[in-house]
C-alpha cells in the first residue's frame, strides 16, 4: 500500500515512523509512506501557505494554492487515484472499521492542515473526505495522520511479525491485533504475567488454575462488565 502525506511538517513523522512495527512495515515494503510538504510548492514570494478569512474572524486559513499544487506533484507520482482524506476535526469518525476499509485501498493520500482549518474549496476542489480522529481539537492534522497510518499499516497482510501474528490466531475475535484493547466489539479483559504476586497483588486464581473453558468465560464476563462501566455505548450497538 502507499500512503501519501501532504504536510507542512513532514519532520514529525520521521520518529514515530522509526520504531517497531511501522518501521518493519516500511522495511519490508508492506507500506510505503511519501511525505511531501506543501510549502515547497507555494508560489508567494514568502513561501506564504495560510492568510486571514474572508468575513473576518480568528486564526488563519489554508490557501488554495499551496495545497492544489502540491497535490497535483503527488497525484502524479502513481497511477492508482487512491482515497483522498483531509484530517479535520470536522471529518468523519476513525474506527476500527474505517481502518479496516482503508487496509483495503491500494493508496491513500491524506493532507494534513494547521491554523484555523483549509480553505473549503480545497475540500470540494478535491473531493476529498474528510476524517477526524476524536472529538477534541489538535493543533495539527499531523498527529491524526500518524495515528490513522499505525492503525492501517498493522492492519496490512504481513506487518506484524511473527510473535504477533501467532497470538493474533489465539485471539481471532479480537479487532486485529494481540495487543489490542477492543475484543468482539467490547473492551479486553485483564492481563497478567509473572510474578503470581507482586507487593501483595495476586493473579486471579482462575488464570492459574488450568480450566481453559472456565477462563474463557471468566474473560468473557470480566470484559462485559468492564465495558458495561467504561464504555456501555458499546453495548448499545
Ligand atoms: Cl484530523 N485534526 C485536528 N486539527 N484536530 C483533530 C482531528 C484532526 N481529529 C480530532 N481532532
Amino acid at each position: 500500500m502507499r500512503i501519501d502525506v501532504l504536510t507542512l511538517f513532514p519532520e514529525m513523522f520521521e520518529s514515530p515512523m522509526s520504531f517497531s512495527i511501522l518501521k518493519r512495515a516500511k522495511d519490508s515494503g508492506v507500506v510505503e509512506i511519501v511525505l511531501t510538504n506543501i510549502r515547497d510548492f507555494s508560489k508567494d514570494k514568502h513561501k506564504k501557505v495560510d492568510d486571514r478569512p474572508y468575513g473576518g474572524g480568528p486564526g488563519m486559513v489554508m490557501m488554495c494554492q499551496p495545497v492544489f499544487d502540491c497535490f497535483k506533484h503527488v497525484a502524479e507520482q502513481s497511477k492508482e487515484k487512491g482515497r483522498i482524506i483531509l484530517l479535520t476535526p470536522q471529518g468523519k469518525p476513525f474506527t476500527q472499521k474505517l481502518a479496516a476499509e482503508l487496509a483495503n485501498e491500494k493508496r491513500i493520500i491524506l493532507i494534513s492542515g494547521h491554523y484555523e482549518g483549509f480553505d473549503e474549496r480545497i475540500r470540494t476542489g478535491l473531493a476529498a473526505e474528510q476524517i477526524s480522529i476524536g472529538d477534541y481539537v489538535l493543533s495539527g492534522g499531523e498527529l491524526a495522520a500518524m495515528v490513522i497510518i499505525d492503525t492501517v499499516a498493522r492492519l496490512l497482510p504481513g506487518a506484524l511479525g511473527d510473535e504477533y501474528s501467532a497470538q493474533d490466531e489465539t485471539f481471532s475475535e479480537s479487532a486485529g491485533g494481540g495487543s489490542t484493547s477492543l475484543t468482539a466489539g467490547g473492551l479486553e479483559y485483564p492481563q497478567y504475567t509473572r510474578p503470581e504476586v507482586f507487593r501483595d497483588m495476586k493473579v486471579p486464581d482462575i488464570l492459574l488454575s488450568g480450566h481453559h473453558a472456565e477462563i474463557e468465560k471468566w474473560r468473557h464476563r470480566q470484559s462485559l462488565e468492564r465495558t458495561r462501566q467504561i464504555r456501555p455505548d458499546l453495548l448499545k450497538e
